[in-house]
């Protein structure tokens, strides 16, 4: 399969896969009693995870390292971080309209790895990461059907990527809140911040204001600059 080719079947699976979670999702009480509903978005998840194989997937994980090879990461790239954040504010905004808090999800099933941080710049370093999967998240968040695409901002929306929904939803996709033990500090992302190791650094926007789910490929910061859009390793 060509890229092209997995993009195209992952988007028209997408859109059937979430119109049928979201009709059983509209059967159920609300987003966050899903129970039985959120297994079949769970598998329906998984289902678009495993059919890209030709871009991102399931079976292709980025390398894992022991934790006592975790390092501090230098800080490098303070787009959208200019500005000081009142924690007890701070919230993520799903779709411009449903705002979470870090307690609600530091709810969700936990999650930790130790992976590299890749800077396009030509350096890497091995860090322990913990928070939670992004698609756990995103299991919750009464996603449009036809989503194919997701947008993550700064609360300034001054950064921002671009992901497609198989890298979005990779088994080592996360919403992270803490690095090598310790709460996020704030040149690090605090409160929360999005790792993708299948992605060069770039992608792995610090300090999450906005997540939007859409059908067009969002803007993304880097890739106006002419790096690549899926900056993939
Ligand atoms: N908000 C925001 N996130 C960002 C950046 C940025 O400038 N602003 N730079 C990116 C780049 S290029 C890299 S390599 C990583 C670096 O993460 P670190 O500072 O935790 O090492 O953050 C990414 N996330
Ligand atoms: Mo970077």
């Amino acid at each position: 399969m060509t890229r092209e080719e997995a993009e195209k079947a992952l988007q028209t699976s997408s859109r059937r896969s979430f119109a049928v979670a979201g009709l059983a999702a509209l059967a159920g009480a609300g987003a966050w009693k899903w129970a039985g509903t959120e297994e079949n978005l769970r598998a329906n998840l998984e289902r678009n995870a495993s059919l890209t194989k030709g871009l991102v997937s399931d079976r292709r994980l980025a390398e894992t390292y022991p934790v006592s090879m975790a390092q501090t990461p230098r800080t490098n790239g303070v787009i959208g971080l200019e500005s000081d954040l009142d924690l007890d504010k701070w919230r993520v905004m799903v779709d411009d309209s449903k705002p979470w808090t870090l307690e609600q999800i530091k709810a969700l099933p936990k999650f930790e790895m130790t992976t590299e941080l890749r800077c396009i710049e030509g350096w890497s370093t091995v860090v322990r990461w913990s928070g939670v999967r992004f698609r756990d998240f995103a299991a919750r968040c009464g996603v449009n059907p036809a989503s194919t695409y997701v947008s993550l901002t700064t609360p300034d929306e001054n950064y921002y990527v671009g992901l497609d929904m198989a890298s979005a939803l990779h088994p080592q996709t996360m919403l992270c809140s803490e690095m090598n033990g310790e709460p996020l500090d704030a040149d690090h992302g605090a409160p929360l911040r999005l790792v993708i190791p299948v992605k060069y650094g770039i992608k792995n926007l610090k300090r999450i204001g906005n997540i939007r789910f859409s059908q067009q490929r969002p803007k993304d910061y880097w890739a106006e600059e002419g790096y690549d859009w899926f900056a993939g390793l």
